[in-house]
């Protein structure tokens, strides 16, 4: 399934002549602010995120999964979804693989595929939180910080391995997510765990290429439920900065404690320069993994706005790399991205809204008021044609989810895959 220029154009067709009002409205609305449109449009077509490869079919819990019709059940197919994604919203122009879930067996066959659909290939993710098919050693007890030697050799050789499938694709870093730590009071030594992941992610680190980054991802409990040795963002900034300059903290949305405010990590963050990649997704209690910005909107919106002045404040902070991280129990999961793709474009642009010298007065003045009226008339503003018309400029559709389904994508995905798939990954 491909989605060609002639495909867009028929469906931007219908609702056109509605943008075009919508858009200058809100143009001109924004001109009388002195906002220059043409940049913003430029600002928000720029702005890529990648999906990761393990998003494309139906997700599941530990208590079952539903699958999707017409999931993809290979690394081609997997690709192609991305790319049907990327064609309709010119937003999701990267993918990020998980090993040992999508291993290539033809190298310059993937390469070439990703290319046509216009894709490059993000950061590669290492998995030590199942056991592998004939894999020696077990994670049971733990993999980067196990108290035994094998297990963590074993950790540290697959995580050289990610990197060199990487190179081979054109990837620049290595997530390291760990799901190390304990169920029980009393089961690990916390000082020897935290030792065994610093000395492990130091020797991984020997084996990063000079231009390549290695995120450190952090999140506070689940599958351990007593203690996670990278619990947070200050455990992973301390292993970043033990490991090196290569080395940043990752943040995952759905990594935090209820109400932990997550703007101003971003913003510390930034300010010392470590925050390397984001993963976006939304939750009500936990590691929800829901579509983006469909719980809590003007958190996200928040976490954008400290993002927008890290990036034009901060330049000891490298651009950061952009992943959603959701899965999908009930949703069409291409669906589900467009939307999570939308949300994060609409928080984004807020964001860009946001006046930051006049806000940047407010709080010289300790004006609280006027403080929050500037983000909040930001963050009021319906910017859904922006987006459109940043989508339009780089020949997506002007409405992604209604070209979807008007163009049927889903049935030619199962006319041609079948309708009882069973996707690979998680
Ligand atoms: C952990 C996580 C991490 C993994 C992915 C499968 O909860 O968010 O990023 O790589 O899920
Ligand atoms: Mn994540
Ligand atoms: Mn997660």
């Amino acid at each position: 399934m491909k989605i060609n220029k002639e495909n867009i154009e028929s469906v931007n067709k219908k609702v056109a002549e509605n943008h075009l009002n919508q858009f200058d409205f809100l143009a001109n609305s924004l001109d009388q602010k002195n906002i220059d449109v043409d940049k913003l449009v430029s600002e928000l077509s720029d702005f890529q995120v990648a999906i990761p490869s393990w998003a494309l079919g139906a997700g599941g819990t530990r208590f079952g999964r539903f699958s999707f019709y017409g999931e993809p059940s290979s690394l081609e197919q997997k690709i192609e979804d991305v790319g049907v994604i990327h064609s309709l919203t010119q937003t999701a122009g990267a993918i990020s693989l998980h090993i040992p879930w999508d291993v290539p067996e033809d190298y310059n066959a993937i390469k070439e595929l990703a290319a046509e659909n216009d894709l490059i290939f993000d950061a590669v993710n290492s998995n030590t939180f199942q056991d592998q098919k004939n894999a020696k050693e077990s994670y049971k007890f733990g993999s980067l910080s196990n108290v035994n030697k094998p297990p963590r050799e074993q950790a540290i050789a697959h995580n050289i391995e990610v990197v060199e499938i990487g190179k081979k694709l054109g990837s620049k870093s290595l997530t390291v997510w760990l799901a190390d730590g304990s169920n029980f009071p009393g089961q690990n030594n916390f000082q020897t765990a935290l030792k065994h992941t610093e000395d492990s992610l130091k020797e991984i680190y020997k084996n990063l290429p000079e231009d390549w980054k290695m995120f450190i991802e952090y999140k506070p409990y689940e599958p351990n439920f007593y203690s996670t040795v990278i619990q947070d963002w200050g455990t992973s900034f301390m292993l970043a900065n033990a490991c090196g300059e290569k080395a940043y903290t990752l943040v995952d949305l759905g990594h935090h404690l209820p109400n932990t405010n997550i703007e101003q990590i971003v913003s510390t963050l930034m300010l010392k320069g470590k925050l390397g990649g984001f993963h976006f997704n939304d939750s009500k209690y936990g590691d929800d993994d829901s579509t983006v910005g469909s719980v809590k909107p003007y958190s996200l919106f928040l976490i954008f706005n400290e993002l927008v002045y890290g990036m034009r404040n901060n330049p000891q902070n490298p651009y950061p790399a952009w992943m959603i991280d959701a899965s999908h129990n009930v949703k069409d999961p291409l669906e589900d991205l467009v939307q999570s793709l939308e949300a994060i474009q609409e928080a984004y642009a807020k964001a860009l809204l946001v006046n930051q010298d006049e806000l940047k007065q407010a709080q010289l003045n300790n004006d609280v008021v006027l403080a929050q009226e500037l983000l909040q008339d930001a963050y009021r503003t319906d910017v859904r044609p922006l987006l459109a018309q940043a989508r339009l400029a780089r020949g997506g559709a002007l409405n992604p989810i209604q070209a979807y389904r008007s163009l049927d994508v889903r049935r030619s995905l199962i006319e041609e895959r079948g309708r009882h798939t069973v996707a690979s990954g998680l």
